[in-house]
């Protein structure tokens, strides 16, 4: 009999890797889930088609993006903001999977944010090439709470600023199954994501998903 315990096909260890006060990378947080959360990102897609959407000020976004939960991140000619139902059907977002609350709620624990229940769950998809350029998150209500992301499939090139666009940035590298919560004196950093590079993941193909987890209201 073998009761070592990395032998076992689902134990997944983690471990913390602190970015700076309020910033903590959970690396592998989300690879027990691994399966599930595909499952559901395809699930999702199917009711609600991921979409290349625009820029307030007219460019086309090179990641294509989809929502769950009660309220969903959109942006267009009118600006950035949440709401209750798709631009396109006018239907309300698919609900958020309890797999999904459950790890964001976790994750979002372990870094000591204890009352943290998500309200919407932006699912980015990026393919080769796509990238998101510097920004803050500041479209939420309550920014003393914090925004947990989950990085699936192809690995990305975080950048990580500071409070002004000018400042320096780090890089950190996402790969499959890192959770990462940014919170408290790191909510308002600017960041952002490289063009992805080409590759071929086993679960996920050509993409990179990323799921960010906000309570929006
Ligand atoms: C740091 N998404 O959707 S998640 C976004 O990988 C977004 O798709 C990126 O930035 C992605 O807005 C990065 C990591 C993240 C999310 C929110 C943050 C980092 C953050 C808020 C403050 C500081
Ligand atoms: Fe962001």
């Amino acid at each position: 009999m073998n009761l070592d315990l990395f032998d076992h096909p689902d134990f997944h260890p983690h471990w913390r890797e602190d970015l700076c006060p309020g910033a903590a990378v959970l690396r592998g947080a989300a690879l027990a889930d691994e399966s599930e959360l595909l499952r559901a990102i395809e699930s999702i897609a199917r009711l609600m088609p991921f979409q290349y959407r625009a820029t307030p000020g007219g460019y086309a976004m090179s990641v294509a993006m989809t929502n769950c939960g009660e309220l969903g991140w959109v942006t267009d000619s009118r600006g950035y903001r949440y709401q209750a139902t798709s631009p396109e059907s006018h239907h309300p977002w698919p609900a958020m999977p309890d797999l999904f609350r459950t790890l964001a709620m976790r994750a979002a624990r372990e870094v000591g944010f204890n009352d943290f229940v998500p309200d919407a769950c932006l699912i980015n998809r990026y393919q080769p090439g796509a990238k998101m350029s510097l920004h803050q998150d500041k479209d939420e209500v309550d920014l003393a709470q914090p925004i947990v992301s989950v990085s699936l499939g192809l690995p990305a090139i975080f950048q990580f600023g500071g409070l002004e666009r000018s400042d320096k940035t780090q890089r950190v590298n996402l790969t499959h199954g890192d959770v990462v919560v940014w919170g408290g004196a790191a909510r308002l950093r600017y960041h952002g994501v490289l063009p992805l590079k080409a590759g071929e993941h086993p679960l996920t193909g050509q993409y990179r998903f990323n799921l960010t987890f906000r309570k929006a209201r």
